[in-house]
């Protein structure tokens, strides 16, 4: 992704911004883990989208006024203690070119503060600029409990100066990052493809007695060899009826002869997430009752990748999965009237994908080009130790739909030929 994205990306959100205000985004901090270890660092999503950068402790500053409009961005200074133990750090020069912001607004973390109160805030900048009366802050899931660094800047900004008015920026930023640019279908894209070659690692190392753990681990290996960050999210490894489980993530047991492998995975490109769910026959045959249950949820997902187009809303995809599944369910002589679906099927079958793996929008938005969406019809039938999800990941087009992740083996056949590379 170049620079002109994500200045984009800041022009759309700037454009929503009402007259006069200013907006404030963290980047984040890894959390704390036990002793001197902490989690991962994770970019927060919204930074990185008007930013694209993926550095800790970073902050971005928007300014709108009537006749003006500005973009700072505060970063860690450069020292050599920081470079001798954690690596170089990013230099303003290279923020700029990430970024496309100008390199004369990108400061130091210390200014931030001072900058704000004098830049922004003053009484006397009034000649210049209008006084803000709207803070946008990323206030999504901001619990007070884990401290968001949105709530304590929302605490001493409202002391401060009480005429402002707070606003969630997401209001405007889910809007925008529901609809997917060229550039950022195309790192979907990626994370599909490191996706499909780690799904085919499992499936050829496949064989009963084979622990849920080590497919887990050999997805992990396989993606990274290949170049992707690791995992979006936990690995979901589910035999026999752990598949039943919907969000099952022990990933530790043993597979048996004649279980079928529910996987739910996807890797990264960068920060883009891929979502994929598979399911095969460990022994690498279906039975004929897998293959009962199976045809019928693979039906099911192909008719309703076919029904996406603009215009219908997810509410109304996941009827239609629903009923389709029902009239297959009645027909096995599983359920005796359609509404007892639920028995067996009881999850959505679309959400929105993209920098989070449940990525943000509104459900209430009908579906519009550029959108993209997994399609996730599932089976669990838990007295047989059966459990069938086949998910891919659909864009929306002016005139339907495209699968993006069509090359990924789901056909029974295609399934089966695969594996017997094992024999
Ligand atoms: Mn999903």
């Amino acid at each position: 992704m170049n620079s002109e994205s994500f200045t984009n990306n800041r022009k759309a959100f700037i454009a929503k911004m009402e007259t006069p205000s200013f907006a404030l985004l963290f980047s984040g901090v890894a959390p704390h883990k036990s002793n001197d270890q902490l989690y991962p660092f994770v970019t927060d999503r919204n930074f990185y989208y008007l930013t694209g950068l993926m550095r800790e402790n970073f902050t971005l500053l928007l300014v709108k006024g009537a006749k003006y409009e500005s973009e700072f961005l505060f970063i860690e200074e450069p020292s050599d203690f920081a470079t001798k133990w954690l690596g170089k750090r990013m230099s303003q020069a290279e923020a700029a070119a990430i970024s496309g912001i100008k390199v004369e607004n990108i400061r130091l973390n210390q200014e931030l503060n001072g900058f704000m109160h004098a830049a922004v805030l003053s009484d006397s900048r009034k000649a210049l600029i209008e006084m803000p009366k709207i803070l946008y802050l990323d206030l999504y899931r901001a619990k007070p409990y884990q401290k968001p660094k949105s709530l304590q800047q929302a605490n001493e900004l409202i002391t401060a100066y009480p005429e402002l008015a707070l606003k969630n920026l997401n209001d405007i930023l889910y809007d925008l990052r529901t609809i997917k640019s060229e550039s950022e279908i195309k790192m979907i894209e990626q994370a599909i493809a490191y996706t499909n070659i780690g799904i085919e690692a499992l499936m050829a190392n496949a064989k009963p007695g084979v622990n849920e753990r080590h497919f887990d681990a050999l997805f992990d290996f396989t993606i990274r060899l290949h170049g992707s960050e690791g995992t979006a999210f936990n690995t979901i490894v589910a035999s026999g009826k752990n598949a039943t489980v919907l969000h099952y993530e022990e990933n530790n047991k043993d597979t048996v002869d004649n279980d079928l492998v529910l996987l739910d995975l996807g890797a990264l490109s960068g920060p883009y997430a891929a979502d994929i769910s598979r399911t095969f026959p460990v022994n690498g045959k279906f039975t004929a009752r897998q293959r009962e249950i199976y045809s019928l949820v693979l039906d099911v997902n192909k008719k309703t990748i076919k029904k996406i187009k603009p215009g219908l809303t997810v509410a109304e995809l996941n009827k239609f999965a629903s009923d389709e599944l029902a009239k297959g369910l009645l027909k096995l002589g599983l359920i005796k009237d359609a509404s007892e679906v639920g028995k067996y099927y009881y999850h959505m079958v679309s959400h929105y994908l993209g920098l989070d793996v449940h990525d943000v929008g509104s459900y209430q938005r009908p579906l519009a080009p550029g959108m993209v969406i997994t399609v996730e019809p599932g089976l669990y039938i838990e007295e047989e130790g059966i459990g069938v999800r086949i998910e891919d990941d659909v864009l929306v087009t002016e005139n339907g739909q495209r699968n993006l992740s069509e090359a990924i083996v789901k056909e029974i056949d295609a399934i089966e030929e695969l594996m017997a590379v094992n024999d």
